[in-house]
């Protein structure tokens, strides 16, 4: 993970004052990749503590193809409801809490239909891009033709952004099926992100795609491999320094391990099938997120 560290530390030395869409302002650099061995351990850090149910959650609606925030809601993840609920309070006027919004959203199928949906983002595009359920090719793709280069999914349609509630930030990823001398074949990926709010968004989206790693690895015999991060703009908004300046002071921890059970499709895993082992971190750091 220190990799990561290092990354914070880049950024906070080198990174230029950049204004942005939300008005907070960021320190940013472009261009920054980070590499994983998956078999060294699950990339979840250790230097504060990081929402693995919340992330487990948000991968597998991804992977139901989701885009209403209902279900999320309903297991108690709020990471997307501030969009929908600034949405709401823009269209009406009307000074409702968060609390009440989600309690609306669990109560009433009309009102998630109308004012949870977050238009046609990441779990849309991965399973019916224009008819095309990306996922279910690229999973046929690695058994029967593992060596091709072309094991792509991409989330960025662009005739489809200006629907979304936020464009992909993630926005493609890649795998690669590599023969390993005395062991079984491995299973990496890579992924493209024009856009990374590196102290909230980015442990999030790293363990996410660990995850989305391992869950492939398990419907298609593979050992997971190597995981990548490219990364396009990448920032620290100013209202997050103090508390990447305390991480980059503790020392981290060993990392955890991650097991899957196997389900008979990669559409078929609940929360139930993950299970993280030896997960020991610093205390959690809140910081506000931008809208
Ligand atoms: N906007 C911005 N500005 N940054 C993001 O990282 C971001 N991520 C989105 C949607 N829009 C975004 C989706 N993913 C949190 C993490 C990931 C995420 C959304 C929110 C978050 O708030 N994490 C906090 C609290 C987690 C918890 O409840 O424990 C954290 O401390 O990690
Ligand atoms: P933007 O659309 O103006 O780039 O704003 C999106 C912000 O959300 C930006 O700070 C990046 C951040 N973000 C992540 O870092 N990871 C994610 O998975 C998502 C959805 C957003």
């Amino acid at each position: 993970m220190q990799t990561y560290l290092s990354y914070l530390s880049r950024i906070l030395h080198e990174g230029t004052r950049t204004p942005d869409r939300t008005g907070t302002g960021t320190l940013s650099v472009f261009g920054a990749h980070l590499s994983f061995d998956l078999q060294q351990g699950f990339p979840l850090l250790t230097t504060k503590r990081v929402w693995m149910r919340g992330i487990v959650a948000e991968l597998l609606w991804f992977l139901d193809g989701g885009t209403n925030i209902c279900p999320l809601v309903e297991q108690g993840v709020s990471i997307w409801t501030d969009w929908p609920l600034r949405r709401y309070r823009e269209a009406t006027g009307e000074a409702i809490s968060q609390d009440d919004f989600e309690q609306r959203i669990c109560d009433d199928a009309d009102f998630a239909a109308e004012w949870g949906e977050l238009g046609p983002v990441y779990g849309k595009q991965w399973r019916n891009f224009d008819g095309v359920d990306q996922l279910a090719r690229l999973v046929e793709g690695l058994r029967f033709n593992p060596h091709s280069r072309r094991h792509l999914v991409s989330a960025w349609h662009p005739a489809q952004v200006d629907a979304m509630a936020l464009p992909p930030c993630h926005y493609a990823f890649q795998c690669h099926v590599e023969s390993v001398p005395d062991g079984p074949d491995r299973l990496s990926l890579m992924w493209q992100q024009r856009s990374v709010d590196s102290f909230l968004g980015l442990p999030f989206n790293m363990a996410s795609y660990a995850l989305l790693t391992h869950l492939l690895a398990d419907q298609t015999g593979y050992a997971p491999g190597m995981l990548h991060f490219s990364g396009g703009n990448c920032h620290i908004y100013e209202n997050h320094r103090e508390q990447v300046r305390t991480q980059l002071q503790r020392t981290p921890y060993a990392l955890p391990t991650l097991t899957v059970d196997t389900a008979p499709s990669l559409f078929d895993y609940t929360p139930e099938h993950i299970h993280l082992h030896d997960y020991t971190h610093h205390p959690a750091l809140p910081a506000p997120i931008a809208v």
